[in-house]
């Protein structure tokens, strides 16, 4: 399939929904492939599966029952070490993340890749053999012998990297909210500027920024517009606003606990998407 046009021009003309196929995989960009399934299904939940139980049995049953419930309301899942560390990546989460993309769902390893150069590179290798589609990586550690090989490796095998830019929590202030100074102007600059002008050079397919920071997502979304998409994590529990996180930016919400710990996680799930529903695509 050849394509033409910017990527924008393509979202409008409604390309992606015909893109969307893993037997295609080489023509799209993580990027393109969640956006053609948001797009499709109409919501931009991200379901962080977190669940962690005493019994790893019973943690790989639930986690899968959650997300057969759910699959319906989500773009895509994301695990974390939480889950990889007692389940096994290859004895565990990799049999979820067959499950996902039996139901059509990319998966997201949310391993905050943060090493130096070549041991990033053998992580991301092994999530990626595992079948993820994308992982999270932490920006401080730069690109030269940092991220840079995990963006090409990615890029080699048509796989995703998302860049933490403005964390949810208290903490996020000391680090991605400090002030230091850009390297390219000498002038003062807030990090996680500089991180949303990295992930431009870098191409990223998306940037972390708590919906907990509405204003962080703004000033990031005026610095990369819709060539970088924000997923914002914080809703709910941690005490983000939906309405207000997309407002500002956001084009996919992390939601964790506020769907699995619910007593009915496939209503809950219902629920959060026909909120977005009607903030994003019926708008
Ligand atoms: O909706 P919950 O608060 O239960 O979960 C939020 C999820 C967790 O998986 C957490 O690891 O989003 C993740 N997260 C990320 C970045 C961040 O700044 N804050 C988060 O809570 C990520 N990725």
């Amino acid at each position: 399939m050849k394509l033409v046009g910017t990527e924008s021009q393509r979202i409008e003309a409604g390309e992606f929904v015909e893109l969307v196929c893993y037997g295609e995989r080489t023509v799209c960009t993580f990027k393109e492939t969640i956006e053609a399934h948001s797009r499709e299904k109409e919501t931009n939940i991200v379901l962080a599966l977190d669940l962690f139980l005493p019994d790893r049995e019973a943690q790989l049953e639930k986690s899968m029952a959650i997300l057969e419930s759910v699959h319906d309301n989500i773009c895509a899942v994301k695990l974390n070490r939480q889950i990889v560390l007692p389940l096994g990546l290859y004895s565990g989460a990799d049999k979820i993340v067959a499950r996902a993309h039996g139901l059509n769902v990319p998966a997201i390893m949310d391993a905050k890749i943060n090493d130096v150069g070549h041991t990033n590179a053998a992580i991301a290798t092994c999530y990626f053999d595992a079948g993820f589609d994308a992982v999270i990586v932490s920006p401080f550690v730069g690109w030269e012998d940092g991220l840079q090989p995990v963006f090409e490796l990615a890029r080699a095998k048509s796989k995703g990297v998302l860049v933490l830019c403005y964390m949810s929590h208290k903490g996020a202030a000391e680090g991605y909210g400090q002030m230091v100074l850009d390297s390219k102007t000498g002038k003062p600059k807030a990090q996680y500027e500089v991180f949303a002008d990295r992930a431009l050079t870098w191409r990223a397919d998306g940037l972390i920024v708590g919906a907990t920071y509405p204003e962080k997502i703004s000033r990031i979304h005026e610095i990369v517009k819709d060539e970088i998409s924000i997923y914002s994590p914080g809703v709910g529990v941690q005490g983000g606003d939906i309405e207000v996180a997309i407002k500002a930016g956001a084009r996919y919400l992390i939601i964790g606990r506020s769907i699995y710990s619910a007593g009915d996680p496939r209503e809950a799930s219902r629920m959060f998407r026909e909120r977005v529903r009607k903030l994003i695509f019926k708008g």
